[in-house]
């Protein structure tokens, strides 16, 4: 599936921004009456270089998520769990996906999400543990990540794991574990605190781990959440670090039930547990280490930064050539740390020897020179 167009973003943000701007108190004249080209972030009214960061996107939204089980190949019934008090119903349905009213595919995910016609993508029926259920999502290239949120459709797992990779999904590290059980499914103690000594290590949580609400229950992980570092995010290597990820996966390791698979009609509450999402959502902006303003295409098609600052590279995590003369930094907010023309960089700083200092007219007389080499 192609990206569903980063101006289709732009703009939604844009929409966003211009909302807030008229909830801010700016009138919507204002922006009417100036269509004039939007001044570059990256740099300030007089030019000088300052740190630019893409607009924050929900990067999952329109791509294409890896599933390991979607219902209805072949049809399979499904049922429905609902509590009126004390009371229990189960209400059953078909999920065909060959008949697109009773599909539940793996877009729906990442469709757009409208509160008002909810598109769920649902597992088949009892894949219980240690059978897993995992979603697999390429960002295509390098973001930083601030939040990962599901919101259900079927009860919340028991137990389930958000990893994420650096290196387009060849090595995986676990970002958060929910679970009623931490130590025995994860092997890690239940809200463990977080230190300055362990701030890039996955903790285990039994918070959202409820059964109810049966449906529209939300699991949302707040990647800096209780982070020490977090509020000098922009001296912590190692939280910049944590962050950054290419691909999100989602294991759902273990379904709650009611206890109830051993009862008379099992095959009527088998078809009760199956794990369903209405939306997955990767919340954070284009990783560009401060020097773009936005990511684009390039000819390949691959997804990367519009580097400025003399920077290069799909993160503008190097120098541009003959721009080398001093170390790439990252920028920050204080600082914008462009790398530097070497040309630029010799008019101010070279050195001559003593008594022949540049008055002047020594690059005019230095011209001379050239001209009388190249015709001598
Ligand atoms: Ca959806």
């Amino acid at each position: 599936m192609r990206w569903p167009t980063w101006e289709a973003l732009v703009a939604l943000a844009a929409v966003a921004c211009l909302a807030a701007g008229v909830r801010g108190g700016y009138g919507l004249s204002m922006f009417a009456a100036q269509p004039a080209p939007q001044p570059d972030p990256c740099y300030d009214e007089t030019g000088q270089p300052r740190r630019c960061i893409p607009d924050f996107v929900n990067a999952a939204f329109g791509k294409e998520v890896r599933v390991s089980s979607t219902c209805g190949r072949p049809p399979a019934r499904y049922c429905v769990l609902a509590e009126k008090g004390e009371e229990r119903s189960r209400a059953c349905h078909l999920c065909d996906a060959a008949d697109p009213k009773r599909a539940r595919p793996a877009a729906y995910l990442t469709d757009l999400n409208n509160p008002h016609n909810l598109t769920c993508w649902q597992s088949e029926a009892f894949v219980q543990h240690p059978l897993n259920v995992t979603l697999a999502l390429a960002l295509g290239k390098k973001f930083e990540v601030t939040y990962v949120s599901l919101q259900f459709c079927s009860p919340r797992p028991e137990s389930m794991a958000i990893y994420k990779s650096m290196d387009g999904g060849k090595a995986w590290v676990p970002f958060q574990f929910y679970s009623t059980q931490c130590r025995k499914m994860y092997n890690k103690p239940s809200r463990a605190p977080i230190t300055k000594q362990n701030e890039q290590e996955a903790i285990c949580t039994d918070s959202h781990t409820d059964m109810r609400p049966l449906a529209g229950g939300l699991i949302a992980f707040s990647t800096l959440d209780g982070r020490p570092s977090a509020h000098d995010f922009d001296n912590s290597p190692v939280l910049q670090d944590w962050v950054t990820a290419t691909d999100i996966k989602v294991v759902f390791s273990r379904l709650h039930t009611f206890g109830d698979e051993n009862e008379d009609d099992s095959e009527l509450a088998r078809d009760s547990y199956y794990y369903a999402v209405s939306d997955l959502q990767v919340g954070g902006r284009c990783k560009c280490n401060g020097h773009a303003s936005r990511c684009v295409r390039d000819r390949e098609d691959n997804l990367v930064c519009d580097c400025k600052h003399h920077t290069a590279g799909p993160e503008c995590d190097r120098c541009k050539p003959f721009h080398y003369d001093r170390p790439w930094q990252r920028a920050t907010a204080r600082e914008a740390n462009e790398c530097v023309d070497r040309h630029e960089a010799e008019t101010e700083s070279q050195v001559f020897p003593a008594g022949l200092e540049p008055d002047k007219n020594t690059w005019e007389r230095r011209g001379e020179q050239q001209e009388k080499e190249k015709a001598g």
